[in-house]
C-alpha cells in the first residue's frame, strides 16, 4: 500500500480523500493556499504545506509547488481530486517523471480524453455508441461542412475539440448560419483552449445526462458501477444528481455498462472514470469521458456500498481490482444535493463567515462537507460548501429523507442554495423523475416570470 499521499485539492473532496487515506493507514499531506490555512482537512492531515497565495493559478494550479511539496514531505503519490489539475495530462506526466504516483489514469489516457475528437474516435472504435457526427475535425471547406451537416440533418452542434463540460459549443439550425457558427466557435476555441479544432454532431434537443461510473486497474481488470442521472443542472453546473437513473432497466444498464467496460480494457484504462452519455428515446450517445473522481461519486457509493476513493488508492498502489462485475449489486436509490454558498434566487456567490452550522443526520443521510462554525468561506474558489447525500430503499424514500435532511440543515451567516434545493425536491416534475437537461432552467425561468408579474 502507499505510505503517504499529497492531497492536491481543497474543500470537501480534500477531506473525502483524507478520510479514505486514513482508513487505509496512509499518511496525508495537505497542500493549501494562504487563505485556506483553516480548512478542516489541513487540521486533520499528518502534515501540511502552504503552496502559494489565494489565486488558484498560483496555488492549486501551481504544478512545481505541488510536486515540491511531495518532495519535501517524502510522499509517494499525489491525488488531484476534481477540478484544478485533475485532468491535466502535463501535470500527470510531470508527477510521474518526478518519481511520484499520479492517482488517476496514465497521462496519455488523460490527453486522449482531453481531445474530444480523438476521444470520440477511440470510443467509436471500441464499440461505444456515439452521437451521429462529423467523425473528425471540420476543415475550412464550407461546401464540405454543409454536406456533413445535411447528412447529419439540422439542428447540429459545433463543438471545440479542446472544450468539454459545456464550454465552446454552438447550435446551428439552418445551413445559412453554419459557416459563421464554425468560424466563431473556432475563434473562441483558439482563445480559450489554444486549439481551434472543432467538430460537428447532431444536436439532441431533449436528452437526459446519464453517466456510467467505471473502475479499471490497467491490468485487464475493469467493472462498471451503474449509472447516475445528472440532468438537473443550471448553466452546466449540476445541482442534483441521483443513482440509479429513473427508468433505466437492468438490461439497458448491463448492456451499456458492458460496452464501457470493454472500452476500458481496450484502451488500457486505469483508475476511476466516467462515461458521459446523452440519453434520448431509449438510446445512449457517448459525448465525453471524465478521467477523474467526480463530485457526484457518493450516489454511486451509496447504492453499491463501494468506496470509490479507496479503490482509486488501491489501483494507484498497483493492486489488481478485487471486485468482479458480479460483486456489484445496486441497492435502493441515492440522491445528492450540492450545497453552495450562493443566493438561492440570483445565484450570486455569498462568501463569508459561517456563524452556525447544524448538519442533518439519521438513517441513510451522509454529509460530505468541510464547513464548521467559525469557518470563513473564501471568495476565491468554487462556491460549493458541501454535499448532502441520502439513500433509501426506493426513490420515494430517498426524496422523503432528503426533504427532512434539507429542513434540518442550518448554515447561518452566509446565503446558501438550500431554499432552491427544497423547491426542487418539492417540485412535481422532479418527483416524477426522468426530466431532461433543460427542465430545471425552464422551471427557474417560469418562476422568475411569475415573480415579475404584478398579479
Ligand atoms: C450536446 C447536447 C445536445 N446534442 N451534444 C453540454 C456539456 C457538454 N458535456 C456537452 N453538452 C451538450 N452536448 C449534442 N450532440 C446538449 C448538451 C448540453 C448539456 C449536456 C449535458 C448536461 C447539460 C447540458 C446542458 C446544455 C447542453
Amino acid at each position: 500500500m502507499l505510505d503517504k499521499v499529497v492531497i492536491a485539492n481543497r474543500g470537501e473532496i480534500a477531506l473525502r480523500i483524507l478520510r479514505a487515506c486514513h482508513a487505509l493507514g496512509i499518511r496525508t499531506v495537505a497542500v493549501h493556499s494562504t487563505v485556506d490555512r483553516n480548512l478542516k482537512h489541513v487540521a486533520m492531515a499528518d502534515e501540511s504545506v502552504c503552496i502559494g497565495p489565494a489565486p488558484s493559478s498560483e496555488s492549486y494550479l501551481n504544478m512545481a509547488s505541488i510536486i515540491a511539496a511531495a518532495e519535501v514531505t517524502d510522499a509517494q503519490a499525489i491525488h488531484p481530486g476534481y477540478g484544478f489539475l485533475s485532468e491535466n495530462a502535463d501535470f500527470a506526466e510531470r508527477v510521474e517523471q518526478s518519481g511520484f504516483v499520479f492517482i488517476g489514469p496514465r497521462a496519455d489516457t488523460i490527453r486522449l480524453m482531453g481531445d474530444k475528437v480523438e476521444a470520440i474516435r477511440a470510443m467509436k472504435e471500441a464499440g461505444v455508441p456515439c452521437v451521429p457526427g462529423s467523425g473528425g475535425p471540420l476543415g475550412d471547406d464550407n461546401a464540405a461542412n454543409s454536406a456533413i451537416a445535411k447528412e447529419i440533418a439540422y439542428p447540429v452542434i459545433v463543438k471545440a475539440a479542446g472544450g468539454g463540460g459545456g464550454r465552446g459549443m454552438r447550435v446551428v439550425h439552418t445551413e445559412a448560419h453554419l459557416a459563421n457558427a464554425i468560424a466563431t466557435t473556432k475563434q473562441e476555441a483558439k482563445a480559450a483552449f489554444g486549439n481551434d479544432m472543432v467538430y460537428m454532431e447532431k444536436f439532441l434537443e431533449n436528452p437526459r445526462h446519464v453517466e456510467i461510473q467505471v473502475l479499471a486497474d490497467g491490468q485487464g481488470g475493469a467493472i462498471h458501477l451503474g449509472e447516475r442521472d445528472c440532468s438537473m443542472q443550471r448553466r452546466h453546473q449540476k445541482v442534483v444528481e441521483e443513482a440509479p437513473a429513473p427508468g433505466i432497466t437492468d438490461q439497458q444498464r448491463a448492456e451499456i455498462g458492458k460496452v464501457c467496460v470493454e472500452a476500458c480494457i481496450r484502451i488500457g484504462y486505469r483508475g476511476a472514470g466516467t462515461f458521459e452519455f446523452l440519453y434520448e428515446n431509449g438510446h445512449f450517445y457517448f459525448i465525453e469521458m471524465n478521467t477523474r473522481i467526480q463530485v457526484e461519486h457518493p450516489v454511486t457509493e451509496l447504492i453499491t456500498g463501494i468506496d470509490l476513493v479507496r479503490e482509486q488508492l488501491m489501483i494507484a498502489a498497483g493492486q489488481k481490482l478485487s471486485l468482479k462485475q458480479s460483486d456489484i449489486v445496486l441497492r435502493g436509490h441515492a440522491i445528492e444535493c450540492r450545497i453552495n454558498a450562493e443566493d438561492p434566487d440570483s445565484f450570486l456567490p455569498s462568501p463569508g463567515l459561517i456563524q452556525h452550522f447544524h448538519a442533518p443526520g439519521g438513517p441513510g443521510v451522509r454529509v460530505d462537507s468541510h464547513i464548521y462554525e467559525g469557518y470563513k468561506v473564501p471568495p476565491n474558489y468554487d462556491s460549493m460548501i458541501g454535499k448532502l447525500i441520502v439513500h433509501g430503499a426506493t426513490r420515494e424514500q430517498a426524496i422523503c429523507r432528503m426533504r427532512v435532511a434539507l429542513s434540518e440543515m442550518v448554515v447561518d451567516g452566509i446565503k446558501t442554495n438550500i431554499p432552491l434545493q427544497q423547491r426542487i425536491l418539492a417540485d412535481g416534475g422532479f418527483q416524477q423523475g426522468g426530466q431532461n437537461i433543460h427542465y430545471l432552467e425552464k422551471q427557474l425561468a417560469e418562476r422568475k416570470e411569475k415573480s415579475l408579474s404584478i398579479v
